[in-house]
């Protein structure tokens, strides 16, 4: 089955994340309301069962708990993803959100890369620093083993950039992760 469970554990963070590629409850709890938004609509919008408990010293900011769970994330989505065999292995896809227009585009490639360009129009939403949008994508696609490219178009509002975003990439992962049936789509036979 696609599914795996990831956790660590250091002296900033405790994460624990629970992921199915085909669906399932998704219950997420960082301690940052706008991070646990755009979380949830990532895994509705891929059509993942995800479950994210993050517990992080959110004394100092909210760096160390965004950033891991983007590592424990990505180590999950490795798992689930095996071997990269008998997936579509690409997707690409668009999001408006209201006046924000974001693109995503991802390769389960098996080696790691972001390209990541956004300008947001303000720094903050609620007690999510919009900066870290960027750290999240680079621990995911680092550690799932995925190139990962995100461009934010345009928009005026951060908190419809970011979700943009995020609804963006879930969607181009969901593509990329659609199963064909077939082996390894690689001309080197392997991933
Ligand atoms: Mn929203």
């Amino acid at each position: 089955m696609r599914t795996a469970q990831e956790t660590r554990k250091t002296k900033e963070t405790d994460v624990a994340v629970s992921l199915s590629l085909d669906g399932g409850t998704v219950d997420i709890s960082t301690g940052i309301g706008f991070f646990d938004h755009m979380l949830h609509a990532f895994a509705v919008h891929g059509g993942f069962g995800l479950q994210v408990k993050t517990i992080g010293d959110l004394y100092v900011d909210g760096h160390h708990t965004v950033e891991d769970t983007g590592i424990v994330l990505g180590k999950a989505f490795a798992q689930a993803f095996g071997d990269r065999s008998g997936i579509a292995r690409f997707g690409s896809f668009y999001v408006p959100m209201d006046e924000a227009l974001a693109f995503a585009a991802v390769d389960v490639s098996g080696r790691p890369f972001l390209a990541f360009r956004a300008n947001f129009s303000q720094e903050r939403t609620g007690e999510y620093d919009l900066c870290l949008t960027e750290e999240f994508m680079r621990a995911f696609a680092t550690n799932a083993g995925i190139t990962l490219h995100v461009r934010l178009e345009y928009g005026a509002n951060a908190h419809h950039e970011a979700e943009a975003i995020f609804k963006a990439v879930a969607h181009a992962l969901r593509l990329a992760a659609t199963q064909t049936g077939e082996g390894v789509l690689s001309t080197k036979g392997s991933l």
